[in-house]
């Protein structure tokens, strides 16, 4: 009993409650606009007792709840409420593996003889979330990472579940398959046909008949359902770069071409960046020959940064300097990550505006996904380049 999974409650709109009290004990979700045809992100647990539910339409919801408050998603915002979670995690065990920014499985297997049997440290983790966040997660500890994450599920909100070894298959066996891990609708409406609805009862059909059926798959249900799971909880390894290549169709000879491509990869880079809220501090271009030799050159940037313009600029200065197309391969890596914003007191005017520019440029690639914009100058035919 070392594995523990702890997941928050309804977590972007208990972030939303917590920093506007009047909203507390109010029916609340996070999400689209019903205008824009948005969905419902996450509702609040006094939302769903109207039947509100995660993907469902906004217009939808507002029928089910007249009064309901409707919130825009605020990703910086949850982002650094993860960050502060998964810190108060760390400090139990490096075993770490971060499932969404809201949920984690920890293996605390090592740190028992320092902090207490898992169970203590869940209850620990729970009150500290509690008191230093404001606000509630549900845990669960349990042999393995199915039982964990069954258990946390179990009695949200603010749940506590502990299931030992030996109240594992009593514990399984009520539960609706749907709730099994690897169980999608497909899986479910087939076990369904069988007169299959619980654990209890997927565990009475032999192991030929679910490969028969489901292959691969059909093992891992016969050993879900008897609770058993080998798989590890592995722990996330820090991002040390953050990088983007394309390998072109054929040779490119055209220094534009190459340059208009360094600009794509760096807005790519850049977005992955923010989406971390990290910022590089040097750019690496990478460059393959037709011959496959490979040559990288690196350059460091004055400040840190998460925008595409200076990514780009010190990409282009190393091209320039550097590149005898035809070449086979472009990257553009970004190295030196830091966490921590960065305060400047000089700001480069064409850097704030450019900050300005793609913030916004952000809000319509997280409302209508990630290719509908480019910067303009990628849309100008070559002759058009400035
Ligand atoms: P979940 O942990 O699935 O949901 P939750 O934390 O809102 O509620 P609970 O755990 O108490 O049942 O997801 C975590 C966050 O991920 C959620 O707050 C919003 C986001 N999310 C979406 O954006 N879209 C979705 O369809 C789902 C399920 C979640
Ligand atoms: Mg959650």
């Amino acid at each position: 009993m070392h594995i523990l999974h702890i997941d928050m409650d309804a977590f972007y709109a208990s972030v939303e409650q917590r920093d506007k009290p009047e909203l507390q004990g109010k029916p609340v979700v996070v999400g689209g606009r019903p205008e824009d045809r948005g969905v419902v992100a996450t509702a609040s647990y006094e939302a769903r007792r109207y039947g509100i539910k995660s993907a469902m339409p906004m217009a939808i919801a507002l029928k089910l709840c007249p009064g309901l408050t409707v919130l825009p998603v605020n990703h910086h915002k949850y982002r650094r409420v993860s960050a502060a979670v998964m810190e108060i995690f760390r400090a139990y065990t490096p075993i770490l593996e971060p499932v969404s920014l809201d949920e984690a499985f920890l293996d605390v297997r090592g740190s028992e003889k320092l902090f207490g049997p898992a169970e203590v440290i869940g209850a620990v983790i729970q009150k500290r979330i509690q008191e230093e966040l404001q606000l509630s997660a549900s845990v669960g500890v349990g042999p393995n990472k199915f039982i964990a994450k069954l258990a946390s599920d179990y009695q949200k909100p603010n749940g506590f579940t502990v299931i030992s070894q030996e109240k594992v298959l009593q514990f399984l066996a009520p539960l609706r398959i749907s709730k099994m891990w690897g169980i999608g609708d497909k899986t479910a409406a087939s076990l369904n046909h069988l007169g299959i609805k619980t654990i209890g009862q997927l565990r009475e059909l032999p192991l030929e008949l679910l490969e028969g059926k489901f292959g691969k798959h059909g093992r891992v249900l016969y050993e879900f359902a008897r609770g058993v799971d080998n798989r590890p909880v592995k722990p996330m390894r820090e991002v040390k770069s953050l990088g983007k290549e394309v390998t072109f169709p054929e040779d490119i000879c055209d220094l534009e071409v190459l340059r208009r491509t360094l600009q794509e990869l760096a807005e790519k880079v850049a977005r992955r960046l923010r989406r971390g809220d990290l910022k590089t501090g040097s750019v690496t271009l990478k460059i393959k020959y037709p011959d496959f030799q490979l040559v990288t050159r690196t350059e460091s940037l004055p400040e840190p940064t998460d925008l595409p313009g200076p990514i780009y600029r010190a990409a282009g200065q190393l091209l320039a300097k550097h590149c005898k197309p035809p070449v086979r391969l472009l990257g553009v890596t970004c190295g030196k990550l830091t966490g921590e914003r960065q305060i400047t007191l000089f700001r480069d005017e064409q850097l704030v505006k450019e900050e300005k520019v793609t913030a916004a440029l952000d809000k319509l690639r997280d409302r209508y996904g990630e290719d509908v914009i480019m910067a303009a100058s990628l849309l100008k035919k070559p002759n058009e380049h400035s």
